[in-house]
């Protein structure tokens, strides 16, 4: 029988509440209460098609670059580190999606840069190298009271339950030490989402990928996003032209938050932002 849901909306003694009605603003209040949130990232059937056939053109490259034997070597076999500098406008776009923007300006205080961008494979009947519980700043046990990061996996296909869709810990970002495994046991969520969404986390919340034991890989990109104070995974505007970038995109991509090679580079910074 086909129950249809109802939520009390009457309520009592309550003084205060939170506000927000756009998406941007409820993904950021889930981020904040729960440590996640589902957005859809606005792409059509077309260009989701154009990003998958990106994501195996760079990955390829990748491969021939770096070699297999070596990746493999390394338990890196299954990721490509840094795609938006292997000159793909793809993988900047996706990297300032405006959906996923929005987002971050409602949920993070001041300005955010972009720490990281790395697209995933998890293999069908394979291990995978992110199936195990871990937080986006690891070995981090302390709890902030307001974002500090935050983690947008972009869902390159269909996230599912057979296919390896990835396990979080809802509110567990609130939290300092990784719970009792009895607790996880009975609290750990998998999220399915389609193939063209974001599920943004907060960096602090515990998360693994899942086992694939589809017949297909299940592709996905991850970006981390955080306060500019953590120095990013791999110096992206050393490796990205400025040219093609906008002023805006160059400073989400980290331009105007390199650290200064010497004082006299630091007070001209400054100079420039009086
Ligand atoms: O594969 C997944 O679903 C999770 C990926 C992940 O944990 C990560 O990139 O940090």
């Amino acid at each position: 029988m086909f129950v249809e849901r109802t939520v009390p909306n009457a309520r009592y003694g309550i003084l205060e509440q939170a506000q927000g009605t756009s998406e941007a603003e409820l993904a950021a209040e889930s981020i904040r209460e729960l440590g996640y949130a589902i957005l859809d990232a606005g792409y059509d059937e077309a260009s989701l098609q154009a990003l998958r056939a990106e994501f195996e053109r760079v990955r390829h490259a990748y491969i021939q670059r770096f070699g297999e034997k070596h990746l493999r070597s390394l338990n890196e076999f299954h990721t490509v580190r840094s795609p938006l500098t292997h000159d793909s406008r793809i993988f900047i776009d996706l990297a300032l999606n405006a959906a996923v923007l929005d987002t971050l300006k409602c949920a993070i205080s001041g300005r955010f840069i972009l720490n990281q961008q790395n697209a995933l494979v998890n293999p069908p009947g394979e291990a995978y190298s992110q199936a195990a519980w871990h937080r986006d700043l690891p070995y981090q046990h302390f709890v902030a009271s307001r974002p500090v990061a935050v983690n947008a996996l972009f869902c390159v296909d269909d996230f599912t339950s057979q296919n390896g869709a990835t396990y979080i810990l809802p509110a567990s970002h609130k939290s300092e030490k990784f719970p009792s495994d009895d607790y996880v046991w009975r609290n750990a969520l998998q999220v399915e989402a389609k193939a063209g969404s974001f599920i943004l986390l907060d960096c602090m919340l515990y998360h693994c990928g899942g086992i694939n034991s589809s017949p297909l890989q299940r592709r996905a990109v991850n970006h981390v996003f955080n306060i500019p104070y953590f120095k990013q995974q791999i110096n992206i505007p050393a490796n990205l032209a400025s040219a093609v970038l906008t002023p805006r995109e160059q400073a989400i991509l980290g331009f105007d938050d390199q650290e200064p090679p010497s004082v006299d580079a630091y007070l001209t910074r400054r100079e420039s932002r009086q």
